[in-house]
Parts: structure tokens; C-alpha cells; sequence
């Protein structure tokens, strides 16, 4: 099929195939590609570009894992390894300027932290700011705590409901493929592994959202197979709320290549927004992306910048260049000079504030 029919088939609401997904990829028309994609976002979001007031808190850096693209984790004793006390998490909180609706926590694979001790920091934060929603630990983590306690996944899932957690970000699935996952990061869980956990979070009624690591040694079938892995999920659950493809940086990791082209980034958005037909939004991470290339993306399919983030360890201690927090009115000034209506949202996409004065 050619470049055109298969354009023509995604905005007439039919599903594209692997092979199709993959020949998009290699077209260089990145205009016919992101004013499709857009046509689609629009369906779904309409003129909507969503942000969230919130704050990343990475309670520790002490990894057992040591994951080749990591330039964030440290081993237990290393210099720069540090774990925040529950105090200094809930300090973080209330020292914030902007008034926060959630919290996103992720960190290390602490090796001697028990799961009370993780539970303990989600009741912590919901007794001190009970209004705040709370996004944390990502599959990888849901699979330590399992192995820590002795619980399964399911009863891990259920206590931390149980003491706060309201839904789960979409870190740690990289590619879902067994061959660059050995590579990537042998000690981390295997894609079926992180699969099967958002399915269990899925059933329990907990949301969760997916991310893709794209830009080191994948190739385009692998980042095709990795989109395939999770709209087969979706077409079981509907779990999922938002996809995020993450660029990869190199600096200070053991895996060296050159940061993904803007073109890249592009593609990458409006391919995930015209292949993952099943899931509603399509995060442009402006950490990840910065804040120029994020505002372009919300017209190649995106539809979400995420949000104030405020401190940002991962990608920064890999040498990201864009600021590690912003304002909510920055976050509103990029969205409306693309046209777009912003909306603050909360952590599941109902509308806080809509900005269409
Ligand atoms: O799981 C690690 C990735 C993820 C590097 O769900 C790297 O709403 C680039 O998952 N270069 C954490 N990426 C970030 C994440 C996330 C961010 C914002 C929102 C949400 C959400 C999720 O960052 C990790 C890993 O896949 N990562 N090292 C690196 N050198
Ligand atoms: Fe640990 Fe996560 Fe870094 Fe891997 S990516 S080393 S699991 S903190």
C-alpha cells in the first residue's frame, strides 16, 4: 500500500497495520504525516491541549538495577546517591509555589527500603494534602515491592491503593522487545513482565499510562512491535490513558548515540497517534522534547505537554537542556500561541480550568 492510502485509511477511522505504521516511518513527508495525525487528535481531544499542575519527587536514586541508559541511578554507598526522607518528600510538597493536584513518584529499586516503608510515603502524602492525586511507581517498582514482601502483584497493587495511589505513570517499559531489552537493561523486568502488570493494575481499576524510550539501539520495526504490544492491551483493558514517547539522552549513561532528530520526534508522535487508535492521549514531554519542539508537537497529534514538573532528575542527569520545571502560565502561553485551547487537567483528564476566553 502507499504512503497516501494508508493516510487515507488512518482518518477513515480504520486501523493501520505494523507494515503500514513502518512505511509511514520511512516516508519523509513528516507535513502529511503530522496534519493526519492532528486530524485524529482532534477527533478525540478537539482543540484541547491538556497540563498538569504537578511535581516530580524521586525519593531516592539508589538502584540495584544498573540499566546501560541510566545516568540517574546510583549504587547504595556511591557518591551522589541520596534518599529523601519522608519529611523532606512531604517538605517538597508544601514548599511548591504552584498549588499542586498531583504528585508523580518514581525513583531506584532501593535495596534495603521496605514496601511498608513506600506505602508509608503515599499515606504520608494523602494525610498531609488530602486533595492531591498520586501517580507512582512505575511496573518496574510494582515488581520489586513484590519481591520484597512476598505479596503478588495483585495484593501489591491493592495496598497501595489501599494508602493512596490513585493511578500509575507509564516509566519503565523502554521496548517492549527481548532482544533490546537484554541489551538495554538485563537485570529490568521482561516486557511480558510489564505488560502483565498494567493488565492486573487495569483489572483492579487502577489507570496507568505507557512510555516508549526510542532513539538508541531500536530499530523502527522494534518501536512499531513495542506500539503493537500495547494497543493489543488496550483492545483487552482500556486501561491505559496516555502513551509518551521519550527520547533518549546519552550523556554521562553507558550507552552512547546521538540525541533523536527533530524530525524523529515528530514522527514518532504523529505515528503513536495514528497507530495507537485505542488510546486517547498522546503525551509530548516538553522535558524530554523542550518547549519549542513540545509546542510544535501539539500539531503533529499531541495533545498533552504533561506538566509544571518543577524538579526533573532522570532526563537532566542525561543531559537534558530544558528548564526542569515550569509555570502554569508558561505551560498556558505556549499552548495558546499554537492556536490550541489549554486546559488544566487532573491527573485522569477531567478539566480544571479551560483557558478559551
Ligand atoms: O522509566 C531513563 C526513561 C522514564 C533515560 O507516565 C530516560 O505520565 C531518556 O516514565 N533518556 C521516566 N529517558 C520518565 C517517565 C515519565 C515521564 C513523564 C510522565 C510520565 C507519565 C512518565 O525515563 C524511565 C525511563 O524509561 N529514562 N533514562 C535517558 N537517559
Ligand atoms: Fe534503576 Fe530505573 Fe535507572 Fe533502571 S532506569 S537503573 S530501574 S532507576
Amino acid at each position: 500500500m502507499k504512503f497516501e492510502e494508508i493516510i487515507n485509511k488512518s482518518m477513515e477511522k480504520e486501523r493501520i497495520s505494523e507494515e503500514e505504521a513502518l512505511l509511514l516511518y520511512r516516508s519523509d513527508d513528516i507535513h502529511t504525516l503530522g496534519k493526519a495525525a492532528e486530524t485524529v487528535n482532534r477527533r478525540i481531544n478537539r482543540s484541547y491541549a491538556y497540563f498538569i499542575v504537578n511535581r516530580h519527587i524521586n525519593p531516592t536514586n539508589i538502584c540495584v538495577n544498573r540499566c546501560r541508559f541510566c545516568a540517574f541511578s546510583r549504587s547504595w554507598g556511591q557518591e551522589g546517591a541520596y534518599e529523601l526522607t519522608i519529611e523532606e518528600i512531604l517538605e517538597k510538597i508544601s514548599s511548591s509555589e504552584e498549588l499542586l493536584t498531583e504528585v508523580h513518584i518514581v525513583g531506584g529499586l532501593h535495596p534495603y527500603w521496605s514496601f511498608d516503608h513506600y506505602c508509608r510515603i503515599l499515606t504520608s502524602i494523602k494525610k498531609h494534602f488530602p486533595s492531591i492525586q498520586i501517580k507512582a511507581f512505575t511496573a518496574v517498582e510494582i515488581d520489586y515491592f513484590s519481591r520484597i514482601s512476598g505479596l503478588s502483584i495483585r495484593d501489591v497493587l491493592m495496598a497501595l491503593k489501599d494508602n493512596g495511589l490513585d493511578l500509575m505513570p507509564g516509566g519503565g517499559a523502554e521496548i517492549l522487545v527481548h532482544n533490546i531489552r537484554q541489551r538495554l537493561c538485563p537485570e529490568k523486568i521482561s516486557a511480558d513482565r510489564w505488560l502483565e502488570i498494567h493488565k492486573i493494575a487495569h483489572t483492579l481499576g487502577i489507570k496507568t499510562n505507557a512510555t516508549m524510550l526510542y532513539g538508541h539501539i531500536e530499530s523502527l520495526e522494534d518501536r512499531i512491535r513495542h506500539l503493537s504490544m500495547l494497543r493489543a492491551l488496550q483492545d483487552e483493558t482500556g486501561g491505559f490513558q496516555a502513551f509518551i514517547p521519550l527520547a533518549y539522552h546519552a550523556t554521562d549513561t553507558n550507552m552512547s548515540s546521538s540525541i533523536a532528530s527533530g524530525i524523529d520526534d515528530l514522527k514518532t508522535i504523529a505515528i503513536s497517534r495514528l497507530f495507537l487508535d485505542n488510546i486517547p492521549h498522546i503525551k509530548a514531554y516538553w522535558i524530554m522534547l523542550g518547549e519549542k519542539l513540545s509546542q510544535i508537537a501539539l500539531l503533529f497529534g499531541a495533545d498533552d505537554l504533561e506538566g509544571t514538573v518543577l524538579e526533573e532528575k532522570i532526563t537532566h542527569s542525561a543531559g537534558a537542556t530544558s528548564a526542569e520545571g515550569m509555570k502554569k502560565e508558561e505551560l498556558v502561553y505556549l499552548i495558546k500561541r499554537t492556536g490550541k485551547v489549554p486546559v488544566q487537567r487532573d491527573s485522569f483528564y477531567n478539566p480544571l480550568k479551560v483557558y478559551d476566553e
